[in-house]
């Protein structure tokens, strides 16, 4: 069951890397060079992130209805640091990660729950889980604080300890030298080009995020090419991850991050793929205040909005920006007292999007600011209403996750405190599963 991968590989590479301080700069440069025998995963014919889409935008697809719970005991899993799911035959995977990188899955086919694997992976990030549930074995030179990601034959790409991003293809092993964010995520198009954050720097005090470095750029690789960018002045990146799609429908996708200085704190700011800024949102006012990016989609108004969470660990304001035609982003909805993030944590997967209730109208779904319940909540006519809310009865711990089930049901999922696996799953999934 367990996919291992041994990358040999002799990677040679070329750079790039050139830029202004004083606007985002693009370069292009291109470059490979590999040898040796290949590995491919060609077994892999699907993969799960924990960020659930590898476009950055964590919604999920797929439909709910009736929510009802399906709680299970974690069973010897030290309080996990982060919660991932995919669909399995028998119902679905559950995969806790503690700190420490003991990591330990269960397939849960309510009324049922059983152990699926147990395995160790190095500390730090999330696992990645491919086909059917399984918990991807990263190769030996991947950054343990963000896990790989597959391109659409099933090969895969990662970032190494080095900061490089390597690729894993039938040709050999092709390594790019990115100076990535060793904890970013890497995002893949429907084209398998693959975005990574770039230029770790340290120059921002706030470190929130797991550590006190944060990136200063981002680069697409394209094939054998790469563009890279580098913010301008002192901003930087708060945050792990992009949000790798097309905002205003012109058919080219947005590179959408949270841009934070001590000056004026964070920003959520979209930008064409070569550094044009393209949409700003209103800057927080002072440093050391965040906001969290969470997804793109249309949350009841009729259009698709962007969901933040501002100050996520005071106060917790749920806003929803309008794309404007005048290059701004601007809150068309907001309500407080939920949280999408821990402080300190490197999990941002605290908040996603989905259609939970099965009514057609995504739901953003976050915690409360006491990670008590968790909330679906919409956006109707510019008030923020909960379309449902769930009591936990226990804090909840790591993210809420999400699956599509086999057989078809979206399922919520979330862990708390007292190690309870708790799902939650339309009453249609035990019927079907029956049939
Ligand atoms: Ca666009
Ligand atoms: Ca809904």
């Amino acid at each position: 069951m367990r996919t291992t991968l041994t990358p040999l590989l002799v990677a040679i590479v070329l750079i790039v890397a050139a830029c202004s301080d004083a606007e985002p700069s693009a370069t292009s440069s291109s470059v490979t060079t590999s040898s040796g025998p290949t590995t491919t995963m060609t077994d892999v014919e699907a993969s799960t992130p924990s960020f659930l889409q590898f476009d950055g935008n964590r919604l999920i697809e797929g439909s709910g209805g009736e929510l009802a719970p399906f709680v299970t005991g974690g069973r010897g899993v030290q309080t996990p640091e982060w919660v991932m799911a995919a669909a399995n035959p028998a119902g679905f995977v559950v995969a806790l990660t503690a700190a420490d990188g003991e990591t330990r899955s269960f397939v849960v086919a309510p009324p049922e729950a059983a152990p699926f694997e147990r395995l160790t992976l190095a500390a730090g990030g999330p696992p990645l889980l491919i086909n059917e549930g399984v918990v991807l074995v990263p190769p030996d030179d991947a950054s343990p604080l963000t896990s790989p990601a597959t391109l659409s034959d099933g090969s895969l790409v990662w970032i190494t300890t080095d900061g490089d991003l390597s690729l894993d293809r039938s040709a050999g092993t092709t390594s790019f030298e990115v100076d990535a964010l060793r904890d970013s995520r890497v995002l893949v198009d429907d084209r398998d080009r693959v975005l990574i954050l770039t230029g770790p720097t340290d120059s921002y005090g706030h470190g929130v995020l797991g550590d006190g470095i944060e990136a200063s750029g981002w680069a697409i690789v394209d094939g054998g090419s790469t563009e890279s960018v580098s913010l301008a002045g002192d901003d930087v990146i708060e945050g792990t991850s992009a949000i790798w799609v097309d905002i205003d429908g012109d058919g080219e996708r947005e590179v959408i991050v949270t841009v934070s200085n001590s000056a004026v704190g964070a920003a959520v700011k979209a930008y064409s793929e070569d550094g044009q800024l393209r949409y700003s949102g209103p800057p927080i006012g002072q440093g050391n205040r965040w906001r969290h990016q969470i997804a793109f989609a249309d949350f009841g108004a009729g259009r698709p909005q962007l969901a933040i969470v501002t100050t996520p660990h005071i106060g917790g304001i749920v806003e929803f920006y309008d794309i404007n035609g005048d290059g701004t982003m601007s809150a068309d909805a907001r309500k407080s007292e939920y949280t999408s993030h821990g402080i300190g944590s490197r999990n941002l997967d605290g908040g996603l999007a989905g259609d939970f209730d099965g009514d057609g109208i995504t739901e953003l779904v976050v915690s409360t600011q006491d990670r008590m319940a968790m909330v679906g909540l919409i956006n109707q006519g510019g008030e923020i209403l909960e379309a449902w809310r769930i009591d936990l009865e226990s804090r909840r711990v790591a993210n809420p996750t999400a699956a599509v089930a086999g057989t078809g049901e979206l399922v919520l999922i979330v862990v708390t405190e007292d190690s309870a696996i708790r799902t939650f799953w339309p009453e249609s999934f035990a019927v079907n599963r029956d049939a």
